[in-house]
């Protein structure tokens, strides 16, 4: 029987999973882009850390593990990682707004975020205490009979904490099913990576570990969904913890409010040249109309506005339950 439009459509979306990391992707961005504007109307408390560029490790990250049972540990420039882990931007946006349907009740705003039952096991704001925690989930998993693989993202500068490295030969040493996932952005803060170690192909250092590395692609979606899918195949068949150090680009400063005069026009202008939802839509354009590229981007600006206005609607915490969920 001959096919309606509307069904071609539907078969393609479904049998083009591009579409769906487009859309999500500029899910994260509008998001940040929202979060930026919200915070210069002082509308977000504390201090912020946008992931714009990094989508694509993101969203093919997350589209590669088995989620809410797989588990995500992140840094502080986690927006993304909880997006892609389907938490949604409603709760996102609230818990920056100290709404009291935040995802943790508005307490932890952008840098403490958590959500278990999305997989999204948390932010840390120290640098790379992310790493030991993740491998203890995954040493956990090893017992709990949830066959659940773990990932554990940081970034570059990270890599040159102790406790990485004791992490890496822990989960190296007891085949722990664990994802290690550099997000190297080339900045640690404000300095250059290359400026701080003799070898900054930093996949390298795993091999130290007997743990298998490489360095791909993270402004490519694709690229990344396959990796994280071989690396949680193998973790999840017992073969032990991968490295993937996933080069990319952060293209707003350190944390919201960082001048970034660092940075020269050039680089600036190479860096928007290769940010992972221009590639993409660069990529679909030759197979896809423009008009429907369009239409998946709008659709993704829509969903960040609605969320956005009905988590300012929402209320915020009651200073009465200020005590609750303290242990001290
Ligand atoms: C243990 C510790 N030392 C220093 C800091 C201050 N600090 C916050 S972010 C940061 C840079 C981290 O860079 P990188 O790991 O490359 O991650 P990115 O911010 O690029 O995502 C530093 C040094 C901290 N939060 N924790």
């Amino acid at each position: 029987m001959a096919m309606t439009v509307t069904e071609l459509e539907e078969r393609r979306l479904t049998h083009d999973p591009r579409l769906q990391y487009l859309h999500d992707m500029w899910v994260i961005r509008y998001f940040e882009d929202r979060v930026k504007a919200l915070k210069a109307e002082g509308a977000i408390a504390g201090s912020v850390h946008l992931c714009s560029g990094q989508e694509a490790i993101y969203t093919g990250a997350c589209a590669a593990l088995d989620l809410p049972r797989d588990a995500v540990f992140c840094t502080y420039r986690g927006h993304g990682w909880a997006l892609g882990c389907g938490v949604s931007a409603f709760e996102m946006f609230s818990e920056m707004l100290g709404r009291a349907t935040g995802t943790n009740g508005g307490r932890g705003g952008s840098a403490y975020l958590s959500s278990p039952s999305h997989g999204m096991w948390g932010e840390n704001s120290i640098v790379g205490a992310g790493a030991p925690i993740a491998a203890g989930a995954a040493l956990a998993a090893r017992y709990d009979g949830s066959e659940r693989v773990v990932l554990t993202a940081f970034g570059d500068g990270a890599v040159n904490q102790g406790s990485v490295h004791e992490a890496l030969n822990f989960a190296s040493l007891l085949a722990l099913p664990l994802i290690v996932l550099v997000e190297n952005n080339r900045w640690s803060e404000l300095t250059p990576t290359d400026t701080m170690v003799t070898n900054d192909r930093l996949f390298k250092r795993a091999s130290a570990y007997g743990i298998t590395s490489a360095r791909i692609d993270g402004n490519n979606v694709v690229a990344v969904q396959k990796a994280v899918t071989e690396a949680a195949r193998r973790a999840r068949s017992g073969a032990g913890p991968v490295l993937l150090e996933a080069m990319t680009e952060r293209l707003e400063g350190h944390y919201i409010g960082d001048a970034l005069t660092y940075r020269s026009r050039e680089e600036n202008e190479r860096m928007h040249a290769d940010e992972p939802l221009a590639r993409l839509t660069a990529e679909l354009a030759t197979s896809h109309s423009t008009t429907e590229l369009d239409d998946i981007r709008r659709a993704a600006l829509s969903l960040v506005e609605e969320a956005a206005a009905a988590a300012l609607a929402a209320p915020t915490a009651d200073p009465a339950t200020a005590e609750e969920h303290l242990y001290a």
